[in-house]
């Protein structure tokens, strides 16, 4: 596979609804897209750094700059065997995953439309549908909360996740499991507590939930190791692993029962695969997380989720409940399920609508 040029776009899109975690608010994304250009054939990934350092140190400005800068002049002009095989190549650069993410994701979409292949049959997936669940933000009121629930419910989908900060907890948890004592409940902290909550994180105990997605720092896996020890709930761990070594290391100390995947947190889908591995081995139950993706990263997001041992539904669902028109054709939908069938076409099996694109565009750039 010869890399003969990469084109990085920069799209401004508001969101439908703001997105509020324990870090802050979002009303809109800046997407970064990535696109390698490979001897007639188009290659397609989204980078999910965000808007500010927030979730982590990477955010678009950085993402950006070290794409153009330092990622994609490893990679361009280079013939590959491969979209794999460009994660050793670009590894001379420490950290950034977010980043290499996206160089990495384009090679191997385009990959699959090379040889005319499902891209998920490219990674080794075997589900031929992944299970949905939803991501709730914080909201103004409860009352808007457990609307929102009511309503993904009434969609189908399989899991509810709310998300979770000091203040925003258990009295809002304890009413959802009032009005549904039996549904599949989690909830995220996005790193909002600390060892000296344990008293009232033990409270957390009664909700009767799926996990507790990263109460604790957003680096930490001892200080999990010893809260897991104490709570009856699973700890799922999301930002504080970054690849198969943090995964093992996560496991064996006790930090976490679940693993939360994402591709751009651990640097693409090799990594994601080897995560896979490890917790597969472990017996660990994965699930696909979530970055307000655009279709491409979602769409990509499927294709992961057909991995076998991601067993528990994860933060993939519909296009429309982030956005009023999606750079994608289909749109994602869902089943009313909670599911969404991995496509039998080459690629992705969602097609970029480019003059959509063209419109969102605020900045591009194509390193030869
Ligand atoms: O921790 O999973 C997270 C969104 C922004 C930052 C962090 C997270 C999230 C989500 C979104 O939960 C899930 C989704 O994309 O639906
Ligand atoms: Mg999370």
């Amino acid at each position: 596979m010869k890399v003969e040029a990469v084109t990085l776009r920069e799209l401004r899109m508001p969101l439908k609804y703001f997105f509020e975690t324990s870090f802050g608010r979002v009303d809109s994304r800046r997407v970064i897209l990535v696109t390698a250009h490979c001897e007639g054939v188009d290659g397609w990934a989204e980078c999910i750094a965000g808007d500010g350092p927030f979730f982590s140190y990477e955010w678009v400005e950085t993402a950006w700059a070290t794409l153009r800068d330092f990622l994609v002049p490893l990679i361009v002009r280079t013939t590959l065997a491969s979209g794999k095989d460009s994660a050793a190549v670009m590894s001379r650069v420490r950290g950034h995953n977010m980043a290499k993410a996206a160089a990495e994701n384009a090679l191997w979409d385009a990959e699959a439309r090379q040889k005319q292949l499902p891209l998920w049959k490219l990674l080794g997936g075997t589900l031929s549908e992944i299970a949905c669940g939803v991501s709730i933000g914080i909201q103004d009121s409860h009352e808007q909360l457990l609307d929102k629930i009511e309503t993904e419910l009434g969609a189908g989908y399989q899991r509810i996740k709310v998300k979770v900060k000091p203040g925003w907890d258990l009295e809002v948890l304890s009413k959802i499991r009032q009005r549904w004592p039996k549904i599949l409940l989690s909830c995220d902290a996005n790193s909002a507590y600390r060892p000296s909550d344990l008293k009232h994180l033990r409270k957390f105990d009664e909700c009767d939930l799926l996990m507790i997605e990263q109460p604790l720092w957003h680096d930490d896996i001892y200080q999990h190791s010893k809260l897991q020890r104490e709570l009856k709930t699973a700890i799922c761990l999301d930002e504080s692993i970054r690849n198969a070594r943090d995964a093992e290391m996560a496991i064996e100390l006790g930090g976490c029962r679940i693993i939360n995947i994402k591709t751009g947190r651990v640097g693409g889908f090799s990594e994601a695969i080897a995560i896979h591995e490890v917790c597969q081995r472990h017996g660990i139950p994965v699930w696909c997380g979530g970055m307000l993706e655009t279709g491409i990263g979602r769409a990509h997001n499927i294709a992961l989720s057909t991995l076998p041992n991601f067993r528990l539904p994860g933060d993939v669902s519909a296009s429309k409940r982030y956005w009023a028109e999606d750079i994608v054709e289909p749109e994602i939908e869902v089943s009313s399920r909670g599911t969404i069938p991995a496509r039998d076409v080459a690629g992705t099996g969602y097609e970029v609508k480019t003059e959509l694109i063209r419109r969102l565009t605020v900045r591009t750039e194509t390193i030869r």
